[in-house]
């Protein structure tokens, strides 16, 4: 399962294709849509937000709520278009007033992709760079999240700090898979604890009152795995690296660990690495779960459990210093409407990345022409694992 997403922030609509979809499963416009409001909420959101309504549109490949087999294309509009018909045309003379972007902000893709693809003006990239875009992911992540489900696979997040506040975990390894999804839903900032998210919220005022933005990081949990999904034995089937990739394929991601991830360079061996017992019932498992869910690139069976770090939004209401592109002068970085801080949102943006690679590897696994095939490949793999305990 692959998807390929086109559209600019301001443009008149984000697009999603989504390849590899079985046939027969069933899918929700309703779930999708609930996946898209997600990600537009969190506290320390900027004013887009308030435009934007974000709703799928679906187009292709799924028929009387089920696939067919074909690809998935999804559409989800752009409500803001309406403000930027004139800025944004596909076609027409350039407007004698347009304001173009010369003021790169660091941190952004502004001056880079300027340079790279020789334009003077940075809106070029900034539309497309612009976090707008993971709206098609989470619509296109939505069929893979379907497909997990009817496998009992379940994912989520929860933000686990913002600037300097972090949430209180005795052992998040252990801890994260227990957390009660309505609990991180009805927080504002998609963390489980009142107080913590209280204390996020204030940092996120007090950066909001200082010009400045704040970053974070938030944990995406998968519940519900088979053991064996991925492959150890080709550099291309490890699912760290797949994971890892799509990971920091979001804008703004700076770091990804798994499991206790950089804290086990720090332990030795026999306090990493998570024994192995035989449950009569559960079949082989571990008496904790340091490895957050992957060996050797593939599941355990055990709740996947990554860790990624977002760094603040380049967007800064006092702004740092840059180079005007027309001038060569020195100047401010362009001030544009943005978010404080957009953590909570990239949770659920991740949410959707590591729902993608998870479905691509079940396909990988257990056939991928239709869901009856699958789950009855998924059923007698779970019949073998069972007798191979007894
Ligand atoms: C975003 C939409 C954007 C930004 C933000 C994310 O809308 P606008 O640029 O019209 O205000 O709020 O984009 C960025 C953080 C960025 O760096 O570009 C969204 O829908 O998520």
């Amino acid at each position: 399962m692959r998807y390929l997403t086109a559209g600019e922030s301001h443009g008149p609509a984000l697009t999603a294709i989504v390849d590899g979809v079985p046939a027969g499963l069933k899918i929700s416009e309703d779930q999708i849509n609930s996946d898209l409001a997600r990600r537009q909420s969190g506290y320390g959101r900027g004013g887009r937000q308030a435009i934007e309504r974000d709703r799928v549109r679906v187009t292709s490949g799924v028929r009387f709520g089920r696939t067919i087999g074909s690809p998935v294309a999804l559409t989800v509009a752009n409500r803001d278009w309406e403000n930027w018909t004139d800025r944004m045309a596909a076609f027409g003379d350039v407007p004698s007033d347009l304001m173009r972007e010369v003021c790169p902000r660091p941190g952004h893709a502004d001056l880079v992709g300027a340079l790279k693809t020789n334009t003077d003006d940075c809106r070029n990239i900034l539309e497309r760079a612009s976090a707008r875009e993971t709206a098609a992911r989470v619509a296109a992540a939505g069929i893979a999240r379907e497909f997990l489900a009817e496998l009992g696979v379940e994912v989520f997040s929860y933000v686990a700090s913002i600037g300097d506040v972090s949430l209180d975990e005795d052992d998040p390894m252990l801890a994260a898979p227990d957390y009660k999804p309505l609990d991180i839903e009805l927080s504002d900032v998609r963390c489980p604890d009142e107080e913590a998210t209280e204390a996020m919220k204030a940092a996120i005022d007090a950066a909001r009152e200082a010009g400045e933005s704040l970053g974070g990081t938030f944990r995406v949990v998968a519940t519900g795995l088979l053991p064996g999904v991925g492959g150890y034995a080709t550099a291309g089937e490890r699912l760290t690296g797949r994971i890892g990739a799509a990971l920091f394929s979001i804008p703004a991601i700076k770091g990804v660990e798994f499991g206790l991830g950089f804290q086990a360079a720090r332990r030795p061996g026999s306090q990493v690495h998570d024994p192995i017992e035989l449950d009569p019932k559960a079949g082989f498992t571990r008496t904790r779960n340091n490895a957050g869910g992957l060996e050797g690139g593939m599941t355990t069976g055990m709740p996947l459990i990554v860790t990624a770090a977002m760094k603040p939004i380049p967007t800064l209401m006092t702004p740092l210093s840059t180079v005007n592109l027309d001038t060569l002068e020195p100047e401010e970085a362009s001030r544009e409407r943005s978010d404080v801080c957009a953590v909570p949102a990239c949770a659920v943006v991740a949410e959707a990345e590591v729902a993608i690679v998870l479905a691509d590897a079940y396909l990988e696994k257990f056939g991928h022409d239709n869901m009856t095939d699958i789950k009855a490949a998924v059923k007698s793999y779970r019949q073998r694992l069972r007798t191979l305990s007894r």
